[in-house]
């Protein structure tokens, strides 16, 4: 393979750990393609919707902790992905965002190009907002020092970037990028911070430690369960980070969501007079429910390359850096190791025509996982993330902050391509309305997994923040007899048994999909919906007074 700039960027890639690349092809990028294709240097996976290939990059990035990768055509293609870059801009997941664009001359002809908005920048300038660092691929000279500076900004800050290849100059002669370049914090620094924090830990009646998705994005579940242990301090998962550390031998508290969550997280978490904050992004979902109940200024806090704790502030901390610190001094914090209660998640779905509701579903695949062992999950939001919650410690991949409808059924998709583990798909009719026919593509690539649609006929979350009107209800679509076609099997179910039978089967089968439309009555929701709900209704009722 000759060494142009098309075959820099996708080594670079390959070097900074991308596995594999999702996208839809168009004019301006077919060049690209071409060569995505010709070279083999990442495989690739083509879906049929933008949104669903921005859902799946990113949803392949956060499971592996590496980048995700999407390639897209200029206009149509990339503004087609741009709510699904802003999610994962929002969620800090490193997704790479490559289009395809005019030729270096032709905006030059002084005709308008199709797909073209306002200007030819237009499209950069929309993604500006959107990424963490950007830039145009139009001169092979210093192509190498862009590809490196954008694909480091992206795994540094753990944030989208995007890229942009003038059609004509795929193929240009263009040197290797430089390798990865991770910059290097002070080591006195992070030594400073670290003496500082374990102090504080050490001076303190009931410590805390909350874990949050940056401890997945750097890759560093196993080095902070060890630091968890060597210190024996309790522990819980933020809301966002449901699943983190599900593979570590560690007792967790379960993932604290106030209120409206597991109560022993919340005694432990509220009741912290120095919590340890490890990448957790401070979101109304992580915290929006716990009222004033978290002292955040008591709370030291390692986001985003900074670690602070009340006037102290140590910038360009990454916390990789911050944790390795910690553990050369760390030793267990004498008398406070409290006897963990691990939470106690349902089993035993009653084996009869019990009519399902959502919790039962949890139940369910508690069961499933019991029986089988763990599989990773993806969930869309609706009531099908608040299920989740209630299903045992495992991988999940969600849109568990800027809770956009879509990542569901492509999320899954990519964990099967990403992994070549099943996966468990938590949906709602609703969001399946919206990127369910990604499905269709599975057959191709081989990918089986276990969708588990929520069909209540209804925008059910929405309902249940705002009980009443009409628009709230959906059709019955009869999901369960489209999956044929796709190329799946599906089933409708109703009872618990029904549903007990649909998913042994399913697993029984991984040669192609199984879509399990289980049928709910509207205004029905999961235990754990009902109290987030309950919960912001109080904090809601609060404010007001
Ligand atoms: C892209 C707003 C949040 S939840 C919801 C909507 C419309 C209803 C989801 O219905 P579904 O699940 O999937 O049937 P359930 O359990 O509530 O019945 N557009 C986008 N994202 C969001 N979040 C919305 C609208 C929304
Ligand atoms: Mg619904």
């Amino acid at each position: 393979m000759p060494h142009t700039l098309s075959t820099a960027l996708l080594q670079a890639l390959k070097d900074r750990g991308a596995d594999r690349v999702f996208g839809i092809p168009g004019d301006f990028v077919l060049p690209f393609f071409r060569v995505i294709e010709d070279s083999g240097i990442l495989p690739y996976h083509t879906l049929s919707h933008e949104p669903g290939v921005g859902y799946a990059a990113d949803a392949a990035g956060r499971i592996n902790s590496t980048l995700g990768v999407a390639v897209v055509t200029y206009g149509a293609g990339a503004l087609n992905m741009t709510n699904a870059v802003a999610q994962a801009y929002a969620e800090k997941s490193p997704l790479v965002v490559i289009s395809g664009a005019p030729g270096t001359g032709e905006g030059k002809l002084g005709l308008n190009l199709h797909h073209q908005v306002k200007r030819l920048d237009s499209q950069f300038e929309i993604y500006r907002e959107l990424t963490c660092a950007q830039t145009v691929l139009d001169d092979p000279a210093t192509a190498p020092e862009e590809i490196a500076r954008v694909l480091d900004a992206a795994r540094r800050f753990s944030r989208p970037v995007y890229i942009e290849i003038p059609r004509d100059l795929v193929n240009a002669a263009c040197a290797a990028a430089p390798p990865y370049d991770p910059g290097t914090p002070d080591p006195q620094a992070a030594r400073a911070c670290a003496k500082e924090i374990l102090g504080r830990l050490q001076a303190a009646e009931a410590p805390a430690i909350l874990v949050g998705v940056e401890a997945r994005r750097y890759g560093l579940e196993d080095k902070i369960a060890s630091l968890c242990r060597k210190l024996g301090l309790p522990v819980a998962t933020s809301f966002m980070g449901r699943g983190l550390l599900a593979r570590q031998d560690l007792p967790l508290l379960g993932a604290y969501l106030g209120a409206a969550g597991s109560t022993t997280a919340k005694r432990y978490i509220e009741g912290a007079d120095c919590l340890l904050m490890l990448g957790v992004i401070l979101s109304d979902t992580n915290f929006g429910v716990s009222g004033r109940n978290i002292d955040l200024r008591a709370a030291i806090q390692a986001l985003d390359r900074d670690v602070s704790f009340q006037h102290h502030h140590y910038p360009e901390l990454p916390l990789e850096a911050l944790i390795d610190a910690l553990s050369e001094i760390a030793a267990p914090l004498g008398g406070t190791a409290p006897d963990i209660p691990v939470p106690d998640y349902a089993k035993g779905l009653p084996a009869d025509d019990t009519p399902l509701e959502p919790s039962h579903i949890a139940t369910a695949v508690n069961d499933l996982f019991a029986a089988h062992g763990r599989l990773p999950v993806s969930t869309d939001i609706g009531d099908c993330l608040f299920t989740g919650l209630e299903i045992m410690d495992t991988e999940f991949v969600a849109p568990g902050y800027y809770a956009s409808m879509g990542l569901g059924v492509p999320g899954g998709m990519a964990i099967a391509a990403a992994t070549g583990r099943r996966p468990v798909v938590l949906v709602g009719d609703g969001a399946f309305q919206m990127t369910g026919w990604e499905l269709g593509n599975c057959r191709k690539y081989g990918w089986a997994p276990i969708v588990i649609l929520f069909n209540n006929r209804s925008w059910e979350m929405l309902r249940a923040f705002q009980p009443g009107p009409k628009y709230h209800d959906l059709e019955d679509w009869h999901y369960a007899e489209i999956a044929p076609h796709l190329g799946g099997c599906g089933v409708r179910v109703r009872t618990c048994a029904e549903l007990a039978r649909a998913l042994e089967a399913a697993h029984a089968d991984d040669s192609r999909f199984h879509l399990i439309e289980v049928m709910l009555e509207r205004e029905q929701v999961s235990h754990t919906l009902a109290g987030f709900v309950g919960a912001m209704r109080e904090i809601s009722a609060l404010k007001e007074e």
